[in-house]
Parts: structure tokens; C-alpha cells; sequence
């Protein structure tokens, strides 16, 4: 996160006051340059997001990007918008955060399995099950790409790693099953070289009314060639997709979609409307904000300090 650049260019509109404002380009929205290694999957995941605000025109100051710790939670310093780079595996309570205070923001969450499934276990089910309004993206490589290839809770049984050197015999996670019995509201699958497929899921995302999840399968060239040669066409794999007549609303059939054999299905497994957590907090400050009718923030905030004398 450098320099922000606003405002933008003008469409139609005098400088002093813009009629519309022109969608963000690349250019305007990207920020450092990425530091992953030549081939990494991240940059694709990183080029959609800016496409995804280009094409649904989002502002500079209506997106905040929030990443953990790992070589995918680096996103935040490529985007010019509201952004931090938190804590390792804490990223989601920060998000959570955002989200709450500042529901006229579109909160987006970048990071890999390690951040999210092993340090930020704990996190990635419970704001799955208190439906906090935000998407979060992970970027699956099944190790420990910045500290050097150690196992994490995707890899393989067999995978051998600085930390399983004899090879991994440790049961992996199955992400989609546990977003799913976490509660989750929206989760899907792709893979960061499937581009039109992941930008159509990143789409649904953005738009759900809920905790959004994604599990983007996304390589680590330098520390797992080749992990997902089975689910890319173009190196002799295959990219199932579920069925059109899905429904994505039956969480059994979610559940036995997430249980297929490697490389397993790609698109939106499961989808409901449930209350988020904004709205039941929204509507908790606004019953009790008429209870108090007139009394300014700090009449309220003082009278509850009072209280608890
Ligand atoms: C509290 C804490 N523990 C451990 C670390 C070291 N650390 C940094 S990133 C990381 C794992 C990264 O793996 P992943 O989340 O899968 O991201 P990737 O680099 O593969 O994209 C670890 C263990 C840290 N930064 N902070
Ligand atoms: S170490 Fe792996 S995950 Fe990290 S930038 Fe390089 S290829 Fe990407
Ligand atoms: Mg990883």
C-alpha cells in the first residue's frame, strides 16, 4: 500500500465535481510490485482481483484488503485501497472488525492454508459460523510457502517436507468439508489457473450476503511443482465441474461433492441466506440507540461506564 491516487479520472464530469466516476484500472489500483517467485499461482489470484474491481467498479475507499502472514497474505501491499497486512493466522477477527464497524465497505481476505487452516483454524470456523459479511479468498499450495516448505494441515499424507523429511503422516484437512460444517453461507473451488472460472466464483462471492469462502487451489512453483497438474487440463488433468443441477442449497450434497476423489469438483458447492452477524448487530444498536433517543454517543457511552461503577 504506497500512495493512494485519487481522485480518479472523470467521466463527462468537471474535475471539481465528477458526474461518474470512470472504474479503476490496473494501473490505478496495483501498488508494489509482487515479490513471489516467477510462476507462483498467487499473480493470477492477484490480477483477477484487480479485474474484479475494475469490472464491478469499486472505489478506491469501498474495498479494504486483509491479509494474515505467508507468501499469499502479501496482497494488501499490491492493492491502493484501505488494507493491512495483520497478524499470522488472525487476519479474519481483523476483518471481522472492519466488516462490523464499516458495513459501506466491500472486506475482501487473502491468504494461504497455513494462515488459515493451522494458526487460524480457531478463526476461519467461527466467523464462518457467525456469518460475518466479508469473502475470503485462500490461496491453497498444501505447504508453508514463505518460511521454506514445511508441511501444513493440506498437505499430503507422503509429502515430504523440512518438517515431515521421512514424508507427512499426518491426515490432511478437507477445506470444503469443514467450511461447510462450520457454517459457512457460501463455498466454492477453483483453481488460479482456471482464470474465467475463478473470476466467475470471485463474482458470486463478492455478491453473497454472508461469509463468502473460496478454496483456490494456487501452486507453489518452488516448493510443490506440479501439486495440481491433476485438475489443470492443459498439464493432462482435468477440471470436473458440478453438475448444473446441483442444488446448492442441500448441505448433505455440499458434503458428499467436498468428499470426491483428487482432484475432487470445482464451482459453487453450497450457497444459503442466513442473518449475518452485521445485520443482528445492526439491528441490536438500533433498538437500543431508540431507547436512548437524543443522547449523543458519549452521553450513552458515559452512562454505561457509570453503570458498571
Ligand atoms: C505467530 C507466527 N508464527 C509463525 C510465523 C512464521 N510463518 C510465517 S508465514 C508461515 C506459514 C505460511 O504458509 P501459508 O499460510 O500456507 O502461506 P504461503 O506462504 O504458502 O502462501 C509461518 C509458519 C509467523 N510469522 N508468526
Ligand atoms: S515460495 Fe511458493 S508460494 Fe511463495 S512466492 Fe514462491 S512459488 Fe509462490
Ligand atoms: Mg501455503
Amino acid at each position: 500500500m504506497s500512495t493512494l491516487t485519487l481522485p480518479r479520472t472523470t467521466a463527462g464530469g468537471t474535475a471539481e465535481l465528477p458526474a461518474e466516476r470512470a472504474p479503476l484500472t490496473k494501473k490505478q489500483t496495483a501498488a508494489d510490485h509482487p515479490t513471489w517467485c516467477p510462476g507462483c499461482g498467487d499473480f493470477s489470484v492477484l490480477a483477477l482481483y484487480y479485474k474484479l474491481i475494475e469490472k464491478r467498479k469499486l472505489d478506491h475507499e469501498k474495498i479494504c484488503t486483509v491479509a494474515g502472514i505467508g507468501c499469499s497474505s502479501r496482497f494488501p501491499y499490491f492493492v491502493q485501497a484501505h488494507g493491512a497486512h495483520f497478524i499470522h493466522g488472525r487476519a479474519l477477527a481483523f476483518a471481522s472488525g472492519v466488516s462490523l464497524s464499516r458495513p459501506d465497505l466491500h472486506v475482501f481476505v487473502f491468504g494461504g492454508d497455513g494462515d488459515a487452516f493451522s494458526i487460524g483454524g480457531n478463526h476461519f470456523n467461527h466467523t464462518a459460523r457467525k456469518n460475518v459479511k466479508l469473502t475470503y479468498i485462500v490461496m491453497d499450495n498444501f505447504v508453508y510457502g514463505l518460511t521454506k516448505k514445511q508441511t501444513s494441515p493440506t498437505s499430503p499424507i507422503g509429502f515430504k517436507s523440512k518438517t515431515d523429511v521421512w514424508g507427512s503422516q499426518d491426515r490432511p484437512i478437507n477445506p470444503m468439508k469443514q467450511a461447510i460444517a462450520a457454517g459457512a453461507t457460501f463455498v466454492a473451488r477453483s483453481t488460479a489457473t482456471n482464470i474465467p472460472h475463478l473470476l466467475k466464483m470471485m463474482e458470486a462471492a463478492m455478491d453473497h450476503d454472508g461469509f463468502s469462502y473460496i478454496e483456490c487451489l494456487s501452486e507453489c512453483i518452488e516448493f510443490y511443482p506440479g501439486a495440481f497438474d491433476a485438475a489443470n487440463p492443459r498439464k493432462g488433468g482435468a477440471f470436473p465441474e458440478i453438475p448444473a443441477d446441483h442444488d446448492v442449497t442441500d448441505e448433505y450434497a455440499a458434503y458428499k461433492l467436498a468428499d470426491q476423489t483428487w482432484p475432487g469438483a470445482f464451482g459453487l458447492f453450497y450457497q444459503v441466506q442466513r442473518p449475518t452477524k452485521n445485520a443482528n448487530e445492526a439491528k441490536i444498536i438500533a433498538d437500543h440507540r431508540a431507547k436512548v433517543e437524543g443522547q449523543a454517543d458519549w452521553q450513552i457511552l458515559k452512562k454505561n461506564f457509570d453503570r458498571m461503577k
